[in-house]
């Protein structure tokens, strides 16, 4: 019998780019105490990130497994263990997308407007799922993750060079003000 944790970690964000980032993620083995305290890490996390969906491997675990919710309320999760997608529909859309590994970057990108996905839901029952729209799209952009691919790889190389340029800029302040921190605080 899988419970609930008792208590839920916000869990850190890898942030591109981290190489980890585009590990390739191995299938869950077995659905089990360990992957149901993982997904109510994950849920808690994208929802205190104000996201859409959290894959595994953004929170350095690198198994087929990714958390959703697209509704306004924030009350409809969704849990994908072993996600394929099975069909993509013809048509195609562009639309601006973000990444909570890419934080204030947003860009157009060209995704199919349906998807059709099978997978195991949290008590590793098989079910399948016809997404479209906003689902469709983060399906697509969260497999894309499993895969070790980060949406900005769609990009140019220039608009990517430069993001990546700018993200490690934002890395290299971060680590110095922790650095300062750590040499002026005296210890209590
Ligand atoms: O929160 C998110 N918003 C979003 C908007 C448009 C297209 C994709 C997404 S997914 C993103 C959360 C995230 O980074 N998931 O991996
Ligand atoms: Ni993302």
């Amino acid at each position: 019998m899988l419970s609930f944790p008792l208590y839920t970690m916000i869990l850190p964000i890898l942030s591109f780019p981290d190489p980890r980032l585009n590990t390739v993620a191995k299938p869950v083995a077995e659905v089990d105490q360990r992957i149901a305290t993982l997904i109510a890490d994950m849920l808690e996390t994208m929802y205190e990130a104000k996201g859409i969906g959290l894959a595994a491997t953004q929170v350095n675990v690198h198994e087929r497994l990714v958390v959703i919710d697209v509704s306004d309320e924030r009350d409809q999760p969704l849990v994908l263990i072993n996600p394929e997608i099975t069909w993509y529909s013809p048509e195609k859309h562009i639309g601006e997308e973000g990444c909570l590994s890419v934080p204030e970057i947003y860009d157009k990108v060209e995704r199919a407007v349906a998807v059709k996905v099978t997978y195991l839901d949290a008590k590793g029952k098989p079910q399948q799922l016809e997404a479209e729209e906003m689902l469709a799209v983060c399906v697509q952009h969260e497999l894309d993750h499993l895969l070790g691919k980060v949406f900005v790889e769609y990009l140019s190389k220039l608009k990517f060079n430069r993001i990546k340029t700018k993200m490690l800029k934002i890395k290299r302040e971060d680590e110095k003000d922790a650095e300062y921190d750590k040499l002026s605080r005296p210890k209590m």
